[in-house]
């Protein structure tokens, strides 16, 4: 296990980490495998949960303060009329957001990691037990603001969903590319802002490009409305595909 995150995912261990633990790499690369393992037989079951209902499912990743929970009650806002919605917020502390989600009407529940850095397939089995959701609801899985761990945890979404906002830096997809590789939409989040920035718009979509050929990409704002309906439509087809 990395023995700075302590999130079980397949980071490049350096002697010095190993150092610290005490453990021997190979012992670590095992308690990796353990982990990602048990992961993975979760994730199995979330998804064949989500399958029987014909629920999509969506898991959203991003560094903190890119706008998820911005862009979360803004989609909700202009999709729940018709259409079934709930939320699993995951943070290290605090109900904030899902407080910020219950606002709009829908069923929220939040998840607090205390130390961990990402959410695992687990307790997201947990959580469905509470918060039922209906069938054919989408449900939207806020991820713990982190460009890095969550990209290996699989919670038995149909996609990752990536938000870079372009306060960030163009240079993001290539700094944090196993992110941009496991995702297969990328929404470019804060447009509104570019006129004040020297954020170069074509470049970012080339590295996400370079990183992940497959990607999808939305350029919108969450605070101009720019673009939302792009990704409602995104959705919607998403959603169909499921039933
Ligand atoms: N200008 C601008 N600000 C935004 C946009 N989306 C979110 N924000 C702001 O970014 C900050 C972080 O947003 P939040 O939704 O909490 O991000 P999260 O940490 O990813 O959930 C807040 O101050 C939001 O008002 C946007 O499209 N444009
Ligand atoms: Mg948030
Ligand atoms: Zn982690």
């Amino acid at each position: 296990m990395c023995g700075v995150c302590g999130c079980g995912d397949q980071h490049q261990h350096s002697p010095k980490h190993s150092h610290i633990l005490g453990l021997s790499p190979t012992r670590m690369v095992k308690i990796e495998q353990d982990i990602l393992a048990k992961n993975n037989h979760y994730a199995a079951e979330n998804r064949r949960y989500f399958t029987e209902r014909q629920m999509l499912v969506l898991n959203l990743v991003s560094s903190p303060g890119s706008g998820k929970t911005t862009l979360l009650t803004e989609t909700i806002e202009r999709l729940k009329a018709d259409t079934e919605i709930a939320v699993i917020e995951g943070d290290q502390q605090t109900s904030r957001d899902a407080e910020r989600i219950s606002a709009t009407g829908v069923p929220a529940l939040q998840i607090n990691t205390g130390k961990g850095c990402h959410l695992e397939a687990q307790r997201i089995g947990l959580a469905l037990d509470s918060l039922q959701p209906k069938a054919q609801s989408v449900l939207f899985i806020e991820n713990v603001g982190n460009l890095v761990c969550p990209s290996g945890f699989d919670l038995g979404e149909a996609h990752k969903v990536v938000i870079l906002s372009v306060t960030e830096g163009e240079d993001k997809p290539i700094k944090y590319p196993d992110m941009f590789h496991a995702a297969n939409l990328m929404l470019l989040n804060k447009i509104d802002l570019l006129p004040y920035l020297d954020f170069d718009v074509e470049q970012c979509l080339a590295y996400a490009k370079q990183v992940n050929p497959n990607i999808e990409i939305i350029q919108l704002s969450a605070k101009s409305g720019q673009g939302l309906e792009e990704w409602q439509t995104w959705i919607k087809n998403q959603q169909a595909l499921q039933a």
